[in-house]
């Protein structure tokens, strides 16, 4: 369990096995991502999203990376802060804001807001307010797949607060007996609330957590697009062969508060900046500049056109329909 390290930048793309075109589509979706998310924030602010949202600004590589490893009939399950994830497997922008102002045409009928996306037939089978809340349903998908003998494999996103959880232990446990074909992969972003992983866990890396199921364990630099594709790519062709789950822990870093109430004092400017400093939408960028792929201009372009997608978006989800309140019991069951 070790940090891979960058020495030569075109050897390392190189060894990613990943097309000029691939890395150029992740950096499009993590520029996607923090776009959608800045917005998102933005219209919080200016009273015309109700609600809390939880924004994953920071840890894009790791949404991109792990998703990037996918098949599009593979299966996610995401969190509460699970914009990214959505994006990363392939949810449109716009039925996205179109859930968040709460219309009809939104992933959820406009029923489930910022924290309950899920696109079924995309294969993201939904984020999750529950802490830990996708584990054991991860470990159901698998057991689904392998049943019925399917050539899919399903990835769970959980936080490091959710590792702490008894679902993390039982959803494991279950899924190395059976060998099921689960990738864990937990976005250690520092905090589970205010709560620093430094004094919430034993161990050094929540990866170590693998031997007690014996399973693989790896921890990543999850602000290191290519480190998350690279291990996130390993345990996925382990578990499509039928060699069982994996644990996967990218370290990173949210660089906006736990949610739209949080005031911060459990952490100081300082540290904020450090992280901002590791962006993985810069270091992406430097990374195929380096490596003469592409023109800082081309990407420049990018950036702007991501955040073009997304004022549209808003322009398009404003003039959708609202539901109609005459449906409000559909979908609810008892
Ligand atoms: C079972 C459960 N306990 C507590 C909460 C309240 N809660 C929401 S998010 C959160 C922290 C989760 O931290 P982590 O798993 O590290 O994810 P992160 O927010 O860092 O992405 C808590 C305690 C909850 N939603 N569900």
């Amino acid at each position: 369990m070790s940090y891979q390290t960058v020495t030569d930048e075109s050897e390392q793309i190189v060894a990613s096995g990943l097309t000029p075109e691939q890395l150029f589509a992740a950096l499009r979706q993590m520029h996607l991502i923090r776009a959608f998310e800045e917005k998102a924030e933005a219209l919080y602010a200016l009273g015309k999203i109700h609600g809390t949202m939880h924004l994953s600004i920071g840890q894009e590589a790791s949404a991109v990376g792990a998703c990037l490893a996918l098949r599009p009939d593979d299966y996610i399950l995401s969190t509460h802060r699970g914009h990214g994830h959505c994006i990363a497997k392939g949810a449109e922008p716009q039925l996205m804001m179109a859930e968040f102002f709460g219309k009809e045409v939104g992933y959820c009928r406009g029923r489930g807001g910022s924290m309950h996306i899920a696109d079924v037939a995309g294969g993201n089978l939904g984020a999750n307010g529950i802490v830990a809340g996708g584990l054991p349903l991860s470990t159901g998908v698998g057991l689904s797949i392998k049943m019925q003998q399917l050539d899919r494999v399903c990835l769970a996103f959980f936080g490091d607060g959710a590792a702490n959880e008894g679902a993390f232990h039982e959803s494991l446990n279950l899924a190395a007996i059976w060998e099921l074909p689960v990738v864990y992969i937990c976005e250690n972003n520092q905090y589970a609330m205010s709560m620093p992983v430094t004094a919430a866990f034993p161990i050094s890396q929540i990866a170590q957590r693998a031997a007690a199921y014996n399973m693989p364990g790896m921890t990543v630099d999850g602000n290191d697009l290519l480190a998350v594709y690279g291990a996130v790519k390993t345990a996925v062709l382990r578990a499509r062969s039928g060699g069982g789950p994996s644990l996967i822990e990218a370290v990173t870093y949210r660089w906006r508060g736990h949610s739209k109430s949080d005031r911060q004092r459990y952490r100081t400017r300082d540290e904020v900046k450090e992280w901002q400093a590791r962006d993985p939408i810069i270091r992406l960028e430097n990374l195929l500049v380096a490596a003469a792929l592409f023109t800082a201009e081309q990407l420049t372009d990018l950036g702007m056109a991501a955040r073009q997608t997304i004022d549209e978006s808003v322009t398009f989800a404003e003039a959708q329909a609202d539901p109609d309140p005459a449906t409000i019991l559909e979908g609810v069951y008892a």
